[in-house]
């Protein structure tokens, strides 16, 4: 069949993500039927020519990859769901081909992804699975009885569900969006595995890859982060909900990079729990040069209200070591979830003082999605704006005078200090770092705040 993927996403906050996922779709897809990549990312938005170029290659089938529903900032709040409707709406002008939608944003809200863009099936979970959902359409059998699969019409309970075949990432450096990327900060990613163990109280990762940690061969992808370094790469973001959730996996991955001979800089998302004593100086030999910490709270009742895998004690040690592998270090803060009082702001806003040499990303109250323990929460504390958590960006909040001192309190602390963030910048942020890559530089550039 021939199959047109389409990565809706247009979002350059905080800097243009390469839509990685759509490289494991086409690794499924790519033995058996012809596809082709339009990526919004990298062009001027312009539905009349969308349209022709759908027109143009007449697929079989459409697949729309939803990255993000909005941009879960308090502070800067934008929805993308109208965006996906009126590039929907040119997509059914251009084609009566079937269309599939998928990605992270639609395995949060399938249903309501379903309803809104009124597409024939949808996949939660993996998106290998296409190549299953076409084989059945190919031979007439009933999509709807595919575990994870939602077709149009009456509601059907649905789970994310796990590609159990091999997976392959189909990354081509002549695909020409490529070449956006490389111009534009010049990061690639690479996913070394798919799920997080933990279960931190707002977390959507498990619905959309699993609790389950399923870790892919080291020697796989130290010669895929070769394949990145080679096609003109200037920095590998590693895309795991957590990098050292499995750290004997973590050191096996950066080992091979070393193998490799990849000499590029890397990073990724950590969590600052109790690490071997020489963990981040073994990452450091081998190439490591960003560490994100999803830290949250710097107070331990808060950690432990949000269900964090780790205390403050580990973070300060987790920080450190870090530090002392000459490492570039950011924090993500998120204030005013459940269990925040004016005294935990204060020990969070003391305790972040004491973190030399990092940046502190603050975001403020927690984004609201279903299936987590924090809608649950807040459902139980009667909280009326809980039940529309979809079209309405809906954050966490006991009292909106509550929610104006916390943003002033970090605002007046923050005063003067350039490595204090809020959110990811919003627009300021966007047009500094668009500016910098314009100039050559690449890869996250947060390590300029650093005081
Ligand atoms: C890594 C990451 C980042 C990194 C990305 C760095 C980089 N260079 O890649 C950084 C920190 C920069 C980042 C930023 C943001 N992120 Co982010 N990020 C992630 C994370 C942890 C992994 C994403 C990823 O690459 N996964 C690996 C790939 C392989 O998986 P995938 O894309 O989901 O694709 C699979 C399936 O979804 C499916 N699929 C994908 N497309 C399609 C298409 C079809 C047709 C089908 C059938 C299936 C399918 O198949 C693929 C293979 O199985 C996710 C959480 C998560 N666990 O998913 C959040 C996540 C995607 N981010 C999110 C958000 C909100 C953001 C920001 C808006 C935050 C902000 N305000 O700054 C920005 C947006 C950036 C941008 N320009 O789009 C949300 C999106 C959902 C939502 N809440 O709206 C997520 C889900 C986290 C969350 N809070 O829930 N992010
Ligand atoms: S460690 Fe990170 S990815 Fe894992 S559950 Fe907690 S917030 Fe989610």
């Amino acid at each position: 069949m021939k199959v047109l993927l389409l990565s809706t996403n247009r979002l350059t906050v905080p800097y243009a993500v390469y839509p990685i996922g759509l490289d494991y779709v086409i690794g499924a897809l790519a033995p058996f039927h012809q596809t082709q990549v339009i990526d919004l990312c990298c062009e001027e938005y312009d539905p009349t020519k969308l349209e022709a170029r759908i027109k143009k290659f007449a697929p079989d089938i459409v697949g729309l990859s939803l990255r993000n529903v909005d941009t879960s900032d308090s502070v800067n709040a934008q929805s993308f769901i109208g965006q996906y409707k009126d590039i929907m709406a040119v997509v059914k002008l251009a084609t009566r081909a079937p269309v599939v939608i998928g990605g992270s944003a639609f395995s949060i809200f399938p249903h309501q992804f379903m309803q809104e863009l009124g597409a024939d099936y949808g996949i939660v979970g993996d998106g290998e699975r296409l190549v299953q959902l076409l084989d059945v359409l190919q031979k007439g059998g009933d999509a709807s009885a595919l575990h994870g699969v939602i077709v149009q019409g009456p509601d059907k309970d649905v789970s994310v569900a796990f590609w159990e075949g091999t997976i392959t990432r189909a990354f081509d450096k002549d695909r020409p969006s490529v070449g956006f990327y490389l111009k534009n900060g010049g990061i690639l990613n690479l996913q070394t595995k798919r799920g997080c163990p933990f279960k931190c109280i707002y977390c959507t990762y498990p619905l959309i890859d699993g609790h389950g940690v399923r870790c892919f061969d080291p020697a796989l992808i130290g010669k895929m982060a070769r394949e990145l370094q080679d096609a003109g790469a200037k920095f590998i973001y590693i895309t795991d909900s957590s990098f050292n959730a499995d750290m004997a996996h973590s050191i096996a991955v950066a080992e091979a990079f070393a193998r490799n001979h990849v000499s590029i800089p890397w990073g990724g998302f950590f969590t600052p729990k109790h690490l071997p004593k020489d963990y981040f100086r073994r990452m450091a030999d081998c190439g490591l040069t960003h560490v994100e910490f999803g830290t949250d709270s710097l107070c331990d009742t808060v950690l432990a209200s949000y269900h964090k895998p780790f205390n403050l004690k580990q973070v300060f040690e987790s920080h450190q070591m870090a530090l002392d592998a000459g490492l570039y270090i950011a924090h993500y803060l998120i204030i005013g979830g459940p269990g925040e009082t004016v005294q935990t702001l204060k020990e969070t806003l003391d305790n972040a003082d004491k973190l030399q040499r990092s940046v502190l990303f603050f975001f403020f109250r927690m984004r609201v999605y279903p299936g987590t323990e924090l809608h649950a929460i807040a459902l139980k504390e009667s909280m009326a704006y809980a039940d529309d958590v979809f079209t309405r960006q809906v954050f966490y909040q006991t009292d909106p005078m509550w929610n104006d001192v916390l943003v002033r309190t970090v605002h007046e602390r923050s005063r003067g200090r350039s490595n204090w963030v809020t959110g990811s910048g919003g627009e300021e942020m966007e047009k500094v770092v668009a500016r910098m890559y314009s100039r050559g530089r690449t890869g996250p550039l947060w390590e300029k705040l650093i005081q």
